[in-house]
């Protein structure tokens, strides 16, 4: 069975978000987020459920420091809670939210695991969205107001920071198809939403350069590579347009300072533009978002089959019976994550790359002892480890792996329905146990390595 030795410096590391695990709704002056408020409409959240307890990080991180000690983490990607520290959206930021922030971050210093910050994992505050939400120009300078408050706090001790993550999902998800916060279905909103997500990016970037010694900053984006159904024409235009919004939308403005031409004329006939000319883009904006980054964030989690649909536009085919899918619908495919990283890096030529989120969804039941055993995680993990050496092999700039999640949590839309955890967290009690695939990333970790042995199920 062939090992695969991982860089002496590669980063091992687990991620999560502020409003997937902490609760704490109201706890040291927070205000309501975008996704406090949304998750009160009816019908928002599938199980009915809400985000204000969701895992207690806020009062157990002591515990969960720990344990990611335990596990042998190099590095802790979180986000801030933007609602902790500007509750108001804007003015003087929450001192008691700085401290949470500062506490945790000496903690993690402490037990000599890296903080790896995301400012905004999607939950604006509330009164911002009253404002306007992303699809404002008004939010940008919010944004940016935000970042030099956490910036100035914590930047003595933190070097990496990640102005959005998947700001696809923000703007998409959030003001084109309505199924996430605030819900909104009007694709020029959402238009102009993504535009102010890549400006305040840029804009962030500087005052992170300007406030941290020897910053390392990037951006974090979900990116889906399309396969077509069939080799129609029909099905490759499809696969074409699916990419071009969902992964060039963002790449290009950031690496070349454009919009992709051809999904922009894809919008003009939709008719979500009126012409090519994109009236939200202001001058010096473009070189404003092009600012070089230090490291690309890569979240990985399938691939995309389409098929055209209605006037050619992609919808999502359906998958055969011999696909194996995870519990969220989306289809395992480990080989997408290597040609994914070297195209990236083919056409963009990224500084480095770090893989910030990959992980599955499973059902599943403890036993009697309260213990997880899920051989479908290790294996997952497993093959997407190997995917990532392949592409350490090619030539890929890839510094790190961070496994989405250090434990159950919030899944959005979804509520308390999927579990992406390392750690099982009992939702009633609380308490956190580790599954078997922990045991397995510590000795994975510990090993430097992966092996296609099925290691530990
Ligand atoms: O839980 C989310 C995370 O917040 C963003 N990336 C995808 C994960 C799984 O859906």
């Amino acid at each position: 069975m062939p090992t695969y030795q991982f860089p002496e410096d590669f980063v091992w590391g687990v991620a999560t978000s502020a409003q997937q695990i902490e609760g704490g709704r109201n706890a040291g002056g927070r205000g309501d987020s975008v996704w406090d408020r949304y998750a009160l409409q009816e019908g928002a959240i599938e199980d009915g459920s809400d985000p204000f307890t969701a895992c207690d990080h806020y009062h157990r991180w002591r515990e969960d420091v720990d344990l990611m000690s335990w596990l042998g983490v190099d590095a802790y990607r979180f986000s801030i809670s933007w609602s902790r520290i500007m509750p108001d959206g804007k003015g003087l930021p929450n001192a008691a939210g700085l401290d949470f922030y500062d506490r945790l971050v000496d903690a993690l210093l402490a037990a000599g695991i890296e903080p790896f910050i995301t400012l905004n994992h999607w939950d604006m505050p509330a009164a911002l969205t009253d404002e306007g939400g992303w699809p404002s120009r008004d939010t940008v300078a919010a944004f940016v107001e935000y970042t030099r408050a956490v910036t100035s706090r914590l930047g003595d001790r933190v070097r990496s920071w990640t102005t959005h993550n998947e700001p696809w999902c923000v703007a998409t998800l959030g003001y084109e198809e309505g199924h996430h916060a605030p819900g909104h279905k009007d694709p020029e909103e959402a238009l102009r939403a993504a535009h102010h997500l890549l400006l305040s990016h840029g804009l962030a970037l500087r005052a992170i350069r300007e406030q941290v010694q020897d910053p390392s900053a990037g951006i974090v984006l979900n990116l889906v590579p399309a396969r077509p159904h069939s080799d129609t024409d029909e099905d490759r235009e499809a696969a074409r347009r699916f990419e071009g919004f969902f992964n060039r939308w963002y790449l290009d403005p950031l690496y070349r300072g454009e919009y992709p031409e051809d999904a922009v004329r894809d919008r003009v006939r939709r008719g979500h533009l009126g012409s090519d000319r994109l009236p939200f883009v202001e001058s010096g904006d473009m070189e404003i978002i092009q600012a070089p980054m230090d490291f690309l964030g890569v979240n990985y989690y399938s691939r995309a089959t389409v098929s055209a649909g209605p006037e050619g536009d992609p919808v999502r085919a359906p998958l055969g019976p011999d696909v194996e899918l995870t519990e969220m619908g989306w289809e395992i495919y480990p080989e997408g994550l290597t040609d994914l990283l070297v195209r990236v890096t083919e056409d963009y030529g990224p500084r480095e790359i770090f893989i910030t989120e990959n992980g599955i969804a499973l059902p599943e039941k403890p036993d009697d002892e309260g213990r997880v055993d899920d051989p479908k995680r290790i294996a997952f993990t497993r093959d997407h480890l190997v995917a990532a050496h392949r592409a350490l092999e090619r030539g890929v700039p890839l510094k790190g792996y961070f496994h989405w999640s250090l434990m159950d949590n919030f899944e959005w839309g979804h509520g308390y329905t999927k579990r992406f955890g390392l750690l099982r967290v009992d939702f009633e009690t609380l308490e956190r146990a580790p599954k078997a695939s922990a045991r397995w990333y510590r000795d994975t970790i510990a090993a430097n390595a992966v092996s296609d042995e099925p290691a530990g199920v």
